[in-house]
């Protein structure tokens, strides 16, 4: 071989080789959609065998002047800013915009996608997509980032290319309640934890974020006809730490970060039991007309409103009058578990009395399936935890299901006997027990047709801090998002596992501590 050739043959080399690099650190063109790891799983995933690039000169056209359509292609825009270094301009336009562009569109062509459903149809030449409302694009988004390079997640800026194989994505979810709980009464978290759960839970098509605003341990929640409630009985947390509530005004803030990602804050106040912050508080709300100390530990069952006295209901009214005027969703949860100090004869009127509270300031009435055996009011939705009986008494009085059972989606129950944070009261989770179930069979006597949907919860006696959150949500929560959004014929542990492995590069680009359980196969780059 003369010297030239050598060379010829060692830079083909040396391109291959680096070609190869490429693969490992995935910018490998990838261009069959239906082997994209998406999660939850779409309905229908149809491939064409080609590839968009998202460039710096990609603009992001939405369909019409709509105020909420820009603000989704802004979101969008902003998501994708710190790692491509773009700034994706949103223009508005009337037609089907020319090549190199992604499109939004609010169609209402296709009943069958209903409020969050889209069409995603991916060309050589643009990124389109459609949906009945916003909340479908929002949810396409998703579905997009999933669609680009895992980097894509990070918050500094990478180096592309941005491809995204070429295809048709149909679209939507089984159950139109998929939420998380967080209890942020245990231990009290702040505005911006708050916001980063919003961002995690949204990244996986969520739509509903639970507030354990109330508990024995904390009020979270500014009342200003009852000023006490937040300032004393917020004060402090398990442990002894020391607490913290959201004004009104951050409150509407939370509210509002996930108006914007098409999530509905759910608040609870947890009553008659769970309610020893607010007997700390005010005297008046005891039997004995004396005020509780206020309690670090994490006891359950102790305390009681006091059931009986008028001025409970007023309390009560004032209460959920004000959450009420700073909720815009539906539901304000009235809690209703574990509570022992209460007796039965007490209990039944209490709820009765509470749901009509919740009626006349106009919401619906969500509550732990303990309320079950009370008179339930028409619409009510009964969150069952732990008690089969309770579920289907809720049943048979007309109410809705939300499915968290204990041993399936307490996201405080530790993986196995290993896990330092959390309990296993219930059971040890780990991720394939955390995804082999099914809404609408757990419960016998309870079917698809009474199931609302599914929350996983996360109760905070153990939990301090984000990263513990992070690690005890993640990497469980995708599952039961996929559990709330793909139909249970899609869905199946030994092909979902693999789906989640390949997440695990996303979690570390989106900076999440997660807990790397050795059921998945994990695929993640050094
Ligand atoms: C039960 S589940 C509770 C909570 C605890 C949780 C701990 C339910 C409605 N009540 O008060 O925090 O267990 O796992």
């Amino acid at each position: 071989m003369t010297y030239r050739k050598q060379l010829i043959s060692i830079t083909a080399f040396l391109i291959v080789l680096m070609s190869g690099s490429q693969i490992t650190y995935g910018a490998k063109t990838k261009t069959d959609l239906s082997k994209e790891s998406i999660i939850p799983r779409p309905v229908s995933i149809i491939a064409t065998g080609d590839y968009f690039t998202l460039k710096a000169t990609t603009a992001i056209f939405i369909q019409g002047e709509s105020e909420e359509l820009k603000q989704v292609g802004l979101y969008f825009s902003e998501r994708l800013k710190p790692s491509t270094g773009f700034g994706l301009e949103v223009k508005t336009t009337t037609k089907e915009p020319g090549s190199g562009s992604i499109y939004l569109a609010v169609s209402g062509t296709d009943p069958k996608l209903g409020n969050e459903g889209y069409v995603l149809t991916i060309t050589k030449k643009m990124v389109k997509l459609t949906a009945n409302n916003p909340a479908g694009l929002f949810r396409g988004i998703q579905t997009i980032r999933q669609l680009l390079p895992a980097n894509i997640e990070k918050a500094s800026k990478q180096t592309g290319p941005w491809k995204i194989a070429t295809g048709t994505i149909t679209d939507y979810p089984v159950y139109s309640y998929r939420g998380t709980m967080l209890d942020v009464s245990r231990h009290f978290f702040g505005v911006n934890d708050v916001k980063r759960v919003i961002d995690l839970i949204a990244a996986y098509k969520m739509n509903v974020l639970h507030l354990h605003l109330s508990d024995d341990q904390g009020w979270r929640i500014e009342i200003k006809s009852w000023p006490n409630l937040a300032t004393h009985g917020g004060s402090t947390q398990v442990g002894g730490g020391n607490g913290g509530y959201y004004t009104q005004e951050q409150y509407s803030d939370i509210v509002k970060y996930a108006k914007d990602r098409y999530i509905m804050i759910v608040p609870e106040i947890d009553m008659p039991g769970h309610t020893n912050a607010a007997l700390a508080s005010y005297a008046v709300l005891n039997c004995s007309d004396k005020a509780t100390e206020l309690y670090t530990g994490t006891n359950v069952g102790f305390s009681t409103l006091c059931t009986t006295k008028d001025s409970t209901y007023k309390f009560i009214d004032d209460v959920v009058r004000e959450l009420a005027a700073i909720t815009p969703g539906p539901f304000i949860h009235i809690g209703g578990d574990e509570s022992h100090s209460t007796k039965r004869e007490d209990y039944i009127p209490f709820i009765n009395k509470v749901q009509d509270i919740v009626l006349a300031h106009g919401k619906q009435i969500l509550g732990w399936d303990d309320i079950a055996i009370s008179t339930l009011k028409p619409n009510v939705v009964a969150q069952n935890w732990a008690n089969v009986k309770n579920a289907n008494l809720a049943v048979s009085q007309g109410a809705k299901i939300l499915m968290s059972p204990a041993k399936k989606a307490y996201l405080d129950m530790q993986y196995d006997k290993s896990t330092k944070l959390g309990l296993h009261w219930a059971a040890y989770i780990e991720l394939d027990s955390a995804y082999i179930w099914d809404p609408a069979t757990y419960i016998p006597g309870v079917g698809k047709e009474n199931v609302l949907g599914i929350e996983a919860a996360l109760w905070t006696e153990t939990i301090t801090k984000m990263d513990d959150i992070e690690y005890m949500v993640f990497p469980r929560l995708p599952g039961y998002a996929e559990i709330g959004w793909t139909p249970s014929a899609l869905r199946s542990w030994d092909e979902y596992k693999i789906r989640l492995g390949k997440q695990g590069d996303r979690f570390k680009a989106m900076d999440i501590n997660y807990y790397p359980s050795t059921r998945v196969p994990w695929e993640v780059k050094k």
